[in-house]
């Protein structure tokens, strides 16, 4: 792609948008100031504003009497870089490519994907970003102005329009990382009566402290908010300026960050919209809205804000500007959501909430939510409710964290908000699960959703321009997710298609295949010998790792030396980091069997580093961390 054209495109594009705008009047009026208030990982459920019990917050509960709060907004992605890439870009993350957190490579865009700030420059705003990006995408310039830690708006011209963006990470999940010592110290002085346990956490004073410690971390980012809001009053900014208060995904006890549940999705929503520019929003100064929005939603909201015309293909619409009726807007009613590789953790998720009944996809049903992950694992408390499962201390409601999960999962978020009670199996619920699954289903296929091709085959052959990539291959995307859903019936009604798929000359629907194979378990045995030759002769890696999954997880015969081999034969780190999730995944479900594997199948670059994702993967395969 070259990159004249790249530049030239926005700037072309921007001159047909003005020269449009300026043939409205309206438009040339003065335009208000934008800010965005980002708390990191902070989801409802730990606010008094949403949640009873939740953390006090007085400078967002003013915000809220002077604005208005969504009770139904939703990042479509449960963690930072894949919901940073969807909010800036508009664009459903597994249709352009940034699904994956974090990038192994990062994705060029199609010349009609702008990231916001670059439509804003365009309209005269002065564009700041104070400082976190985190985007799974190329930046071919600059799109900001300033995005530092020093990143101002009092750095505009005089009388210029900004746009601001402010993140708040005294609410990160890192933050909740203390040790064993110090937890000790904070339970002989904290007081956790207080504390109301989610039902599926285990109900221990490592739980408490941890969600009371993200109360006064939610106390401490109130008064930081406090402290911006009270210097843009005494700037006189306030009657100008819109400002939206909001989570940038969901978190971040245990089973919330990094997962499709409410508590990963469903974050704090507030926006504030000053008299003078009261025209601009559908609903009253002072009142709740229970209109889904999402984060697609937010780049044609701002555009909407500064008065143009939101351009034709966009994944969102706005939920503010003029001409927007609010009876129109709580028509509004769903929302998608995807999960893929966090770090070293491998999984393919999706969601659809549609009023009251969430709706979530487990591709790989075997894969357990609680698999190891290192950085995840730096919580005390995640590593005590693994330790409790092991223990079998565990009821069932806490214990499902660990087992494997069914394909589909039907939750009532009015009567279970948690998400703890699954209607997937229920007769009376099988028409709200089949329209469903097929709004998913069809969401899924018309994006095309790139996951169902493996990250290193994607790298591989789709960075350059991924959603062209996706529109080429859409057919095989298609027969992949047909293949995918073939763990959606009976065994015995699918049996000639599994082995179909399994002989199939794609490896990617072989691949498939296989992982409908473990998704019914044992239960597919027939196929064991097509399956143990597929593990000693396919010329695809991915697709021999998806075999020796099945004969892993139903303890059939596997030689630890072909293992090695097949990890010695990664072509890539990523190929190598996909293929030891199916070892991670076995040993977090049988911690005490010996694998015997060996660092030293991988070459030294790819270990070398702490951090490196093969690395941490190896460190605990052969029990060194
Ligand atoms: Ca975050």
């Amino acid at each position: 792609m070259s990159l004249n054209i790249k530049l030239l495109f926005p700037i072309l594009f921007f001159m047909g948008l003005l020269i449009n705008c300026t043939s409205k009047p309206e438009n040339n009026q003065e335009k208000p100031n934008i800010v965005w208030l980002v708390s990191e990982d902070n989801s409802v459920h730990y606010m008094d504003l949403y949640t009873k019990g939740g953390a006090e917050m007085p400078a967002i509960a003013e915000l809220a009497n002077n604005g208005i709060v969504f009770d139904n907004a939703f990042s479509n992605a449960p963690v930072c870089s894949v919901a940073r890439s969807t909010i800036i870009t508009g664009s459903y993350a597994p249709r352009i490519g940034t699904q994956y957190h974090r990038k192994a490579s990062p994705v060029y865009l199609p010349e009609n994907i702008i990231p916001l700030p670059v439509y804003l420059k365009e309209l005269g705003y002065y564009t700041t970003n104070n400082a976190k990006e985190d985007y799974n995408f190329v930046k071919e310039n600059e799109i900001w102005d300033e995005s530092s830690l020093k990143a101002s708006y009092s750095n505009r011209k005089a009388g210029q329009p900004f746009f601001h963006v402010q993140n708040y990470n005294t609410t990160h999940e890192g933050k909740l990382h203390f040790n064993k010592k110090e937890l000790s110290s904070a339970l002989e002085i904290n007081d956790l009566d207080s504390i109301n346990p989610f039902p599926y956490h285990p109900d221990t004073p490592t739980f408490r402290y941890t969600q009371s410690l993200l109360h006064t971390h939610h106390k401490n980012i109130d008064t930081e908010i406090g402290g911006f809001i009270e210097n843009l009053e005494n700037e006189g900014l306030m009657k100008n300026t819109i400002i939206f208060f909001y989570g940038d995904h969901g978190g971040v006890l245990p089973r919330s960050k990094g997962y499709l549940y409410e508590s990963g999705l469903n974050v704090p929503f507030v926006v504030y919209v000053p008299e003078k520019w009261s025209h601009l929003s559908p609903f009253k100064k002072g009142t709740r809205t229970s209109t889904f929005i999402d984060f697609v939603d937010l780049l044609p909201t701002v555009l909407s804000l500064a008065g143009i015309e939101i351009p034709a293909g966009m994944d969102g619409t706005p939920f503010l500007g003029k001409d927007l009726k609010k009876s129109n807007l709580e028509k509004q009613n769903i929302t998608f959501g995807y999960a893929d590789r966090f770090d070293e953790k491998y999984d393919l998720v999706r969601s659809v909430r549609k009023g009251k009944y969430k709706y979530i996809r487990n591709y790989q049903p075997f894969n357990v939510d609680g698999i190891y992950n290192f950085y995840r694992y730096k919580m005390l408390a995640y590593k005590e409710w693994y330790n409790l499962f092991k223990e079998g201390k565990l009821n069932k409601i806490q214990s499902q964290f660990f087992l494997p999960r069914t394909p589909e999962a039907l939750y009532n978020i009015e009567d279970d908000p948690y998400e703890v009670n699954n209607l997937a199996k229920l007769k009376k619920h099988k028409e709200t699960l089949l329209n469903l699954r097929e709004t998913l289903n069809n969401h899924v296929i018309s994006q095309p959703d790139l996951s169902f091709f493996p990250e290193p085959y994607f790298l591989e052959n789709g960075l350059e321009n991924a959603v062209d990539f996706g529109q080429k291959n859409k057919k095989i995307i298609q027969n992949l997710v047909e293949t995918a859903n073939l763990n959606l019936y009976p065994y015995k009604d699918v049996s000639l298609e599994i082995k179909n798929a399994l002989e199939n000359e794609n490896p990617w629907i072989r691949y498939w295949g296989l992982i409908v194979c473990s998704s019914f378990g044992i239960d597919a045995k027939e196929h064991l010998n097509k399956i143990n030759s597929i593990f000693e002769n396919d010329p695809e890696n991915l697709v021999k790792i998806r075999a020796a999954e099945y004969l892993l997880l139903n303890d059939l015969k596997i030689d630890s030396s072909k293992i090695n081999s097949l990890l010695k034969s990664a072509k890539s780190k990523t190929e190598a980091n996909l293929m030891l999730n199916t070892l991670a995944l076995f040993k977090t479900k049988n911690p005490n069997y010996k694998l015997e594997l060996n660092k030293s199948v991988f070459p030294e670059k790819w270990i070398e580093k702490e951090n490196e994702l093969v690395n941490r993967r190896m460190n605990y395969l052969t029990n060194n961390e």
